[in-house]
């Protein structure tokens, strides 16, 4: 079992333990175990594991060791499945509520007798939550839109949660010896932010093999419909998947069409209609003859049109651009030179900065910029300007010692609720770079906000605004701020909006992507990485860049070092 699943349990068992008892020391271990896990690198983990010695781990107990080896083993514990059956199912969708959390849900279950989200609505729309100790108006209204937003996005997975499971039912599908052609469809190809299930479409001439083959795959617990063309399954995890069959002959255009997005095949079949065609799943037809098609591009050609990438076929003036062959040539990831946006364990990262820099290095990486929190973050470890000027002494050890990578000394600043940067501006300037980004006080008007984070890229020393609407896909979401505005100013004055590529943020999002290409706003694909593994969310945010439709000349961070090191300067001024 992965230490990530291991430490989420952990972190799980936290809230359950939580939003039952008002002894705060239980949950506080647990959380504190869960992250000290996190950060034990997983070759480490598994020789601790083995000669049973994580209680070397910091945070670590003897009656937590036996809790996670027991996880470990068996994927579950009876202590795990104690606390979930002690804890009513309505307070557990509670605790998940933005703005409400387990400490609160309890007091409300505890103050109003409260244990469903319909008896929470309910009583918010009363005014009764506002009523209880420590609540309020305000409260009770955050609550109120995190109810709503619950409803909205109830049934989705964010893409990491969704793609390695994709990959491996791909992988599945292409070793059957019955198919002839394998690819994903859906949402995922596209490379959308949240999913609502798998789509693998198949071409056999046997698709009774072929769908035995399916839902003989790892992780598969029903098998929900089974029919000629199309089988649906659950799996584990509570995803569903879908797998079509068709005719090699009717695989380009049936690709064309289970990719989507529906907005995008409904323009293309106006396109296809006006030309005197008909396109559908089955086929592109004139009048009664099939037009024969052999690739998924030639359904776009057929029509005149260039081959639209999946990331961008979301009706969102790509098929304008089809139209005139004016498509952006998009970013690749192996387009990426600069890994931007590292927490190392100076702040909140789980590795050390050397580590950081090593695990940049082996990923072909030509430079690095290293950016801790700032000061006002202290939950986050953040750095004094004592503590800033021994980092800089270590990166300039290391830059004078490490051979094929270059390291920046960036920061996180972040946005303080007045608009400034978290340093005076003499230890600002001993920076190669900043990320401004908000971390607190979410809660302002949109006028304000937008103030806000005007004024912080109005400071010269700053080079990015980092992840501009703070969301947490399908928990939290972004605080409100007029981004077209934010967007002219960053192109005006050459300020970067990056696009943070933690699967949970993927913020800026794509949908902004044609105005910022209008208004030539650049970009850069920031991991936000806390660990060497976090480095490896660049390929989420290199999806959310392509929806954006930004080719490579607008990103940054496919820039060679010495572009970068003039492009960072030059802001300076
Ligand atoms: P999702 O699953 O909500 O994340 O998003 P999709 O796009 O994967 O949607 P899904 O799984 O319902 O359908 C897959 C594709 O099949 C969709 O992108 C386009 C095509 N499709 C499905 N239903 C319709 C429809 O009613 N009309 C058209 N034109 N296409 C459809
Ligand atoms: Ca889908
Ligand atoms: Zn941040």
């Amino acid at each position: 079992m992965l230490k990530s699943a291991v430490a989420k349990i952990l972190e799980a068992m936290a809230d359950l333990l939580e939003v039952q008892s008002d002894n705060p020391f239980q949950p506080r271990a647990f959380r504190k175990a869960a992250r000290a896990l996190e950060a034990v690198p997983e070759e480490q983990l598994e020789g601790l594991l083995e000669s049973r010695q994580l209680t070397s781990i910091p945070g670590i107990g003897k009656s937590l060791e036996t809790e996670i080896l027991e996880l470990v083993k068996t994927g579950t514990s009876r202590r795990l499945r104690a606390l979930q059956a002690a804890v009513p199912a309505g307070l557990k969708d509670m605790m998940r509520v933005p703005g409400l959390g387990p400490k609160k849900a309890r007091t409300i279950a505890h103050e109003l007798g409260i244990t469903s989200l319909e008896a929470l609505k309910t009583a918010c729309e009363q005014g009764q939550v506002a009523g209880v100790k420590g609540f309020g108006a305000k409260t009770e209204k955050k609550i109120l839109e995190g109810i709503t937003y619950i409803g909205s996005v109830a049934g989705r997975y964010r893409i990491d949660e969704a793609l390695p499971q994709a990959l491996s039912l791909l992988e599945h599908m292409e070793s059957c010896p019955e198919v002839q052609r394998v690819s994903l469809g859906g949402s995922i190809r596209r490379g959308k932010e949240t999913v609502k299930d798998i789509d693998i479409l198949t071409s056999s001439t046997r698709p009774d093999a072929v769908a035995d083959h399916f839902v003989g795959a790892q992780g598969v617990v029903t098998v929900v419909a089974r029919g000629d063309t199309k089988t649906s399954v659950r799996l584990s995890s509570g995803l569903a998947a879908d797998l079509r069959v068709v005719t090699d002959e009717q695989f380009p255009v049936a690709l064309q069409h289970f990719t989507g997005s529906k907005e995008h095949n409904t323009a293309l079949r106006g396109i296809a209609k006006d030309q005197g065609f008909k396109l559908n799943e089955y086929g592109l037809f004139r009048g009664e003859t099939t037009v024969p098609i052999r690739e998924e591009e030639d359904v776009y050609a057929e029509l005149g049109l260039q081959l639209v990438a999946p990331e961008m076929r979301e009706d969102h003036g790509e098929i304008a651009l089809a139209r005139e062959q004016g498509l952006p040539a998009l970013v690749e990831p192996t387009d990426l030179q600069g890994m931007l946006h590292v927490h190392t364990d100076w702040s909140d990262g789980a590795a050390t900065l050397e580590e950081m820099v090593e695990a940049a290095r082996s990923r072909g990486y030509s430079y690095i910029g290293l950016t801790d929190h700032s000061q006002s973050a202290f939950y986050a470890g953040g750095l004094s300007p004592e503590k800033v000027r021994r980092q800089h002494e270590e990166i300039a050890r290391l830059n004078a010692k490490v051979r094929g990578i270059r390291i920046f000394k960036g920061i996180e600043s972040d946005i303080r609720p007045d608009g400034s940067l978290d340093y005076e501006a003499d230890v600002l300037d001993l920076f190669d770079f900043v990320i401004a980004s908000v971390h607190s006080s979410f809660n302002l008007t949109e006028a304000a906000m937008t103030d806000r984070v005007l004024r912080a890229m109005a400071d010269s020393h700053t080079t990015f605004l980092g992840h501009p609407t703070g969301r947490l896909l399908l928990a939290r979401e972004g605080f409100a701020i007029h981004m077209d505005r934010v967007l002219e100013v960053a192109a005006d004055l050459g300020v970067v909006v990056e696009i943070n590529a933690d699967p949970h943020r993927l913020d800026l999002d794509w949908r902004h992507g044609p105005r910022a290409r209008e208004l030539g706003v650049l970009t850069s694909i920031n991991p936000d990485a806390h660990s060497p593994a976090g480095m490896d969310n660049v390929l989420y945010g290199v999806k959310t860049a392509r929806k954006a439709g930004f080719a490579k000349g607008q990103v940054v961070n496919t820039f060679g070092v010495e572009e970068f090191e003039e492009f960072v300067a030059r802001r300076r001024g």
